[in-house]
C-alpha cells in the first residue's frame, strides 16, 4: 500500500514537473547564451551548493581581511592616510554585506555562515592569516592583495549567478581604489630614504608567496574547478589568474628597484611569460587548516566582536517584532 502511495506521486510529480534532465539541458542552454540565473529560478542542487560554498568563503574573507588593516588605522603616519585606510577597511566590510546577501538568496541564512565561521568550520582566504607587522605591508597589501582579489574578481564579475556577479561589480571598483592607493604608497615609499626601501623590500618578502597561494591550488590540485567552470562560475583556472598576476605585478616591481623572494623568476621570450618557482604548498595547507601565524588571533577577533554586538541584535530583533506587531 506505501509502495503504490509512493508510486503515485512520483508519477504525479513526473506529470507536473519537467524532468530533471530537461531542467538541466535548459539552465545549461541559459548560461551558454549568457543569461544570469537568478534566485527563483530552477538550478541543480551542486551549483546552489558550490555558490553558497565560494560566496560565504568570500565574504568571510572580507570580514575577516579587515584585521590586518584594521590594526594599522589608529597608527597611520598622517591624517590622509588615516583617511584613506579607513575608508578602506570599512569598504571590506561593505564587501562582506553584499556578499552575505548574495549568498542568503539561495536559501543559507546569515546566522548558518556566521557559525561556520566562527566555529572554524568555514574556510576564508589563507591570505589573512598572515600578520601586518610594518606600515610598508598596508601599500603591499593594497597592491598585491587588492590586485590578486581584483583580477579573480572581474572574472566573477560575468560568473553565472547574477546577484553574485552583480555584487562584483561595485566590489571591483572599490577594489580598483585599495589598489592604487597601494601601489602609490609603495612608489611613494620606493624614492624615500634607505630605512623605508628596506620596510618595503621586507614586506614585498614577506606578502609574494602567499599572494601566489591566494589563487588556490595548482589546476591539477583543485578539485572544485570543473563544475564551476562548466556552469559559469569560473571562466578561468587558478593557475591562469596566478600567471597573469605575476606577470602584471613582477616586472612592476623590479621597474621601482626592489625584488621578488623567488630565484627562479624570469621572463621566458617564448610565451611573454613570467616563470615563477615552486609554491609551498605545504605551507598552504596548513594556513587553511586553521595552523596558520593568526588563524587564532582572527578568530578570536571575530568571535569578541561578534558577542560584544549580541546587545545590537537583541536590540534590533525586538524594535522588528514590536513594528510588526503595531
Ligand atoms: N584560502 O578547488 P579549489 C579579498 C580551498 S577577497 C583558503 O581550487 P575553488 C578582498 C577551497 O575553498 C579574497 N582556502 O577551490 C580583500 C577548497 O576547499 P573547499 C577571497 C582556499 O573554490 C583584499 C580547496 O581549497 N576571494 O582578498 C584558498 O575552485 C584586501 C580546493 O581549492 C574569494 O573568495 C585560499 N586562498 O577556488 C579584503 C573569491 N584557495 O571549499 C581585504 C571567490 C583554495 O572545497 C583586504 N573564491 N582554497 O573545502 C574563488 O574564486 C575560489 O573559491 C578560489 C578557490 C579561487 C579562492
Amino acid at each position: 500500500m506505501r509502495e503504490q502511495v509512493a508510486m503515485g506521486d512520483a508519477s504525479t510529480a513526473q506529470s507536473s514537473r519537467p524532468d530533471e534532465a530537461v531542467l538541466l539541458r535548459q539552465f545549461e542552454a541559459r548560461i551558454a547564451r549568457g543569461q544570469k540565473i537568478e534566485p527563483g529560478d530552477w538550478m541543480p542542487e551542486e551549483y546552489r551548493r558550490q555558490l553558497i560554498r565560494m560566496i560565504s568563503q568570500h565574504a568571510h574573507s572580507e570580514i575577516v581581511g579587515m584585521l590586518p588593516e584594521g590594526e594599522w588605522i589608529t597608527r597611520a603616519p598622517n591624517l590622509r592616510r588615516k583617511m584613506i585606510l579607513l575608508a578602506k577597511v570599512q569598504d571590506e566590510g561593505g564587501h562582506g554585506q553584499y556578499l552575505y546577501h548574495a549568498a542568503e538568496t539561495l536559501g543559507v541564512t546569515r546566522e548558518e555562515m556566521i557559525d561556520g565561521l566562527l566555529s572554524g568550520r568555514a574556510k576564508y582566504s589563507s591570505i589573512f592569516n598572515y600578520p601586518s607587522l610594518t606600515w610598508a605591508d598596508m601599500g603591499t597589501i593594497g597592491w598585491f592583495v587588492d590586485g590578486a582579489a581584483i583580477l579573480n574578481q572581474t572574472m566573477l564579475a560575468k560568473c553565472s549567478y547574477g546577484p553574485y556577479a552583480r555584487a562584483m561589480v561595485r566590489i571591483c571598483a572599490e577594489e580598483s581604489f585599495h589598489m592604487k592607493q597601494g601601489k602609490e604608497m609603495i612608489l611613494l615609499m620606493s624614492q624615500g630614504t634607505p630605512a623605508q626601501r628596506a620596510m618595503v623590500q621586507d614586506a614585498i618578502d614577506r606578502w609574494w608567496q602567499p599572494t601566489l597561494m591566494m589563487f588556490g591550488p595548482h589546476d591539477k590540485d583543485s578539485p572544485n574547478t570543473p563544475t564551476l567552470a562548466r556552469w559559469g562560475i569560473k571562466t578561468k583556472t587558478n593557475d591562469e589568474l596566478r600567471q597573469t598576476f605575476v606577470n602584471q605585478v613582477a616586472p612592476e616591481v623590479l621597474a621601482i628597484g626592489f625584488t621578488l623572494p623567488d630565484p627562479h623568476l624570469h621572463r621566458d621570450e617564448a610565451s611573454g611569460n613570467w616563470v615563477y618557482g615552486p609554491i609551498d604548498w605545504d605551507e598552504f595547507w596548513r594556513v587553511v587548516g586553521g595552523d596558520g601565524p593568526c588563524n587564532r588571533q582572527r578568530l578570536a577577533v571575530r568571535r569578541k566582536a561578534h558577542e560584544d554586538g549580541r546587545w545590537v541584535r537583541a536590540a534590533l530583533q525586538a524594535y522588528a517584532e514590536r513594528q510588526a506587531q503595531s
